[in-house]
């Protein structure tokens, strides 16, 4: 066995000390740097970046074709999840449509400029906002880490749109540049500084885990349909328990990416391990 050298507390911090399994993070298929400075400037900006058109019809159909059918129940539990409001949870132990668009480069790109490598999948789940819903209380994903404002995020998420999203069919509303506040928090429902995020299937909305945002009230005769996925740094606890929700058979079908995300993967030095070694030694 290789002894190793280390000094002091920072080598010993970033060091990858895993021998087999080395950490693949970064490694996805590299996006221009100009779009993503394009698109980090306007994070930075408003607290949010809207991308039209990142999938391809095709995808988009298939997506809707395999959801659909698995949105059997018709209202959530409270006014967060939404009385008019079908969610899809374990997304991956229960198809892999999704995974595509947990992993999508420009997404992981962005990722890489705001997180720590190793940053991880927080959770996954896919919302059809239905007639007659209201807008969502405003909140903002990464409040429930108890760390006061102004900070950094300690999360990111997407929203992909399946339908069109409109202003009138519940399309995600924002307050831009309210990533910045410190202890300011929106009046209860309509606020005149939101905006609907409007925009066509096969679209995506990122932002950082500081921006108050919501679901759109439902005013017309059909669903609105969108996959969403929140990353958070890696030393943070995720809000699914993808160790108990996704099954180890399921995990050795996903993507190094996939695996990665969901948790297979070391914070360094440690942070992730199982009996002292890499969790993917669990999938050989
Ligand atoms: O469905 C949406 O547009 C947003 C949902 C959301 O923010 C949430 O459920 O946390």
């Amino acid at each position: 066995m290789e002894k190793k050298i280390i000094r002091d507390m920072r080598e010993y911090f970033e060091a990858d000390l895993a021998t087999k399994y080395k950490s693949t993070a970064g490694s996805q298929e590299a996006v221009a740097p100009e779009v993503i400075e394009s698109c980090l400037e306007q994070v930075e900006r408003q607290g949010y970046v809207i991308i039209e058109n990142l999938l391809s019809p095709a995808l988009v159909e298939e997506i809707r074709r395999d959801v659909v059918p698995r949105l059997t129940h018709s209202s959530g539990r409270n006014t967060f999840e939404g009385f008019r409001t079908q969610r899809l949870y374990a997304v991956i132990e229960k198809t892999s449509v999704c995974n595509d668009l947990v992993a999508h480069p420009l997404i992981l790109g962005l990722l890489d400029r705001i997180f720590q490598p190793n940053y991880l999948l927080s959770q996954l789940q896919v919302i059809n906002i239905l007639p007659g819903e209201d807008q969502q209380p405003w909140h903002y994903d990464d409040g429930f880490y108890a760390v006061p404002r102004p900070r950094p995020p300690l999360g990111a998420a997407t929203i992909w749109a399946i339908d069109d999203f409109t202003a009138e069919n519940g399309a995600t509303v924002v307050i831009p540049g309210s990533h910045k506040w410190v202890d300011r928090v929106p009046d209860t429902g309509k606020n005149p500084e939101q905006q609907s995020v409007v925009m066509p299937a096969g679209s995506v909305i990122f932002f950082i885990g500081t921006l108050w945002h919501g679901g759109g009230q439902n005013r017309t005769d059909a669903g609105r349909l969108c996959v969403t996925a929140q990353y958070c740094a890696p030393w943070c606890r995720q809000q699914e328990n993808f160790s108990l929700s996704v099954s180890r058979d399921r995990v050795k079908q996903c993507s190094e990416h996939i695996q990665r995300l969901l948790g297979y993967s070391i914070h360094p030095p440690f942070m992730g391990f199982v009996n002292g070694m890499h969790p993917k030694r669990l999938l050989e």
